[in-house]
């Protein structure tokens, strides 16, 4: 997280041969980012100020003031993106990353984005949520033609609303998409003479990601694009548990935290041990009087949803997605339920036949968290990390928030983890088993079969069994 990567390296010299010397000496130069880790963007060098988000696992796009415009240059390209250490893919973006970079103006500001297409095939950017002239709206064939491979177009408009948007193609949109082309967009709100705006708070940490998915099998390296529902890889801004950066905020602290849902499903965003409010939506800003608390929020396809609260409750708690297949990486999703399936020298015959078979989960998954498999070649565990008392068994749509007590305002590095006070720990019971209270069972249900209920058809002889 520390590190800023606003580089252009060699292979962004030779690549950009193709656009032609003349026509790329014109342009803003191409900003390339290296690196899967959280860049905290500098403050605005020009332009109006603005307190800059911090985009997991992501980074912001410089830009160049010309006259008064700011312009952008984005470059779609086949880029190599680390989903967690040890597990990468080849996947579409811009500037050197799946997301491509956060671009962030102010509200009224003049925009120009430059747009240049290293793929192998047209692209086009849509600018999503924004109000804009019709022509820039980017959907290819209705709006514009669709930029060539090889072609820069140019999209100017100006920044009309403050709020939180996202930028993705628009032709090819499902292929490009399940490759990992697209971006957040903040546009911040133009403040009063006082520093402030009506509707929005100032937050002291402001960050951002989009909710992603990929199609990737174990063992290979690219995403199946024509995937319509089976999704193994559940990301935020294309990286998955353990790899996603941590949310850091120092006890007291306003938080915003903005989402966006690029996926083919919804997201119902969970944050323990603090209660927040939606302050923003697709629409704009939520006037206070509207607003209601909430620990869980759903996040529906293409909506983005802007969250705040005061992290007043110190410690390391989590924040991820509430489908709990969400927070599991891309193994073992056809293992079967072996809960409460007594096994025993069941194994041992099967092995007679297959002598790698293993039985998994007669008591539980959880073995799966500190099981050490033979995995394929770039993948993760369905279920991983380990905390300071042991495996999360978690994977995908998962991070933690860090609330401390001690944190300096501009320091954004992981604190570690937290050690609870003593006596504020969940404890192992050591007395004698009849000082517990009683814990008394449920009543017994009738064992008499109602009328309507379920009947279970057992194979008989000869029938066809099932797949497991
Ligand atoms: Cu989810």
């Amino acid at each position: 997280m520390k590190r800023r990567h606003f580089f252009s390296g060699a292979a962004t010299a030779v690549a950009a041969a193709s656009v032609g010397r003349a026509a790329l000496a014109a342009l803003p130069e191409i900003p390339q980012h290296g690196s899967a880790d959280t860049a905290v963007p500098p403050a605005p060098p020009t332009g109006r100020p603005f307190r800059p988000v911090v985009t997991l696992n992501g980074w912001s796009l410089p830009w160049r003031m010309n006259a008064g415009v700011k312009e952008f240059h984005l470059v779609a390209e086949p880029v190599v993106r680390e989903f967690a250490p040890g597990f990468v893919a080849h996947l579409w973006g811009y500037n050197g990353q799946s997301p491509g970079p956060t671009i962030e103006v102010v509200e009224g500001d003049r925009v120009r984005i430059f747009v240049t297409n290293r793929l192998p095939e047209h692209t086009s950017v849509h600018w999503h949520g924004q109000r804009l002239p019709n022509g820039m709206d980017g959907v290819s064939g209705l709006n514009q033609p669709a930029i060539p491979a090889g072609k820069t177009f140019v999209y100017e408009f100006t920044a009309r609303r403050p709020g939180t948007f996202m930028y993705h193609p628009h032709a090819d949109e499902m292929t490009q998409m399940a490759m990992g082309l697209m971006g957040l967009w903040i546009t911040h709100p133009r403040l009063d003479a006082r520093g402030r705006h009506p509707l929005i708070a100032t937050a002291d940490r402001d960050y951002a990601f989009l909710l992603n998915a990929f199609a990737v099998e174990a063992g290979t390296r690219t995403p199946r694009v024509n995937e319509m529902t089976d999704f193994n890889i559940w990301a935020w801004n294309s990286r998955v548990f353990p790899g996603i950066s941590p949310l850091v905020a120092r006890r007291g602290e306003r938080v915003r935290v903005r989402v966006g849902n690029l996926t083919m499903t919804n997201h119902p965003i969970h944050i323990h041990g603090h209660e927040f409010e939606v302050t923003g939506t697709d629409g704009g800003a939520v006037p206070p009087g509207a607003r209601w608390p909430e620990v869980t929020t759903d996040i529906a396809v293409g909506q983005m949803r802007q969250i705040e609260f005061v992290a007043d409750e110190p410690g390391d708690w989590a924040v991820h997605c509430h489908k709990s297949h969400h927070t599991m990486g891309a193994m073992g999703h056809d293992v079967p339920t072996m809960i409460g399936v007594d096994h025993r020298g069941l194994v041992a015959k099967i092995q007679k036949i297959v002598p790698d078979y293993m039985v998994m989960g007669e008591r539980g998954m959880a073995d799966m968290g500190a099981m050490e498999m033979p995995l394929p070649e770039n993948t993760l565990p369905m279920m991983t990390g380990t905390g300071p008392y042991g495996p999360l068994e978690m994977g995908g749509m998962f991070s933690v928030l860090k609330v401390r007590e001690h944190l300096a305002a501009g320091d954004w590095r992981d604190p570690g983890d937290y050690v609870q006070p003593p006596g504020t720990q969940a404890w192992e019971w050591q007395g004698a088993a009849a000082d517990l209270p009683p814990a008394p069972a449920a009543p017994a249900a009738s064992t008499a079969p109602q009328a309507g209920a379920a009947t279970v058809r057992k194979p008989g002889p000869g029938g066809t069994g099932h797949a497991h």
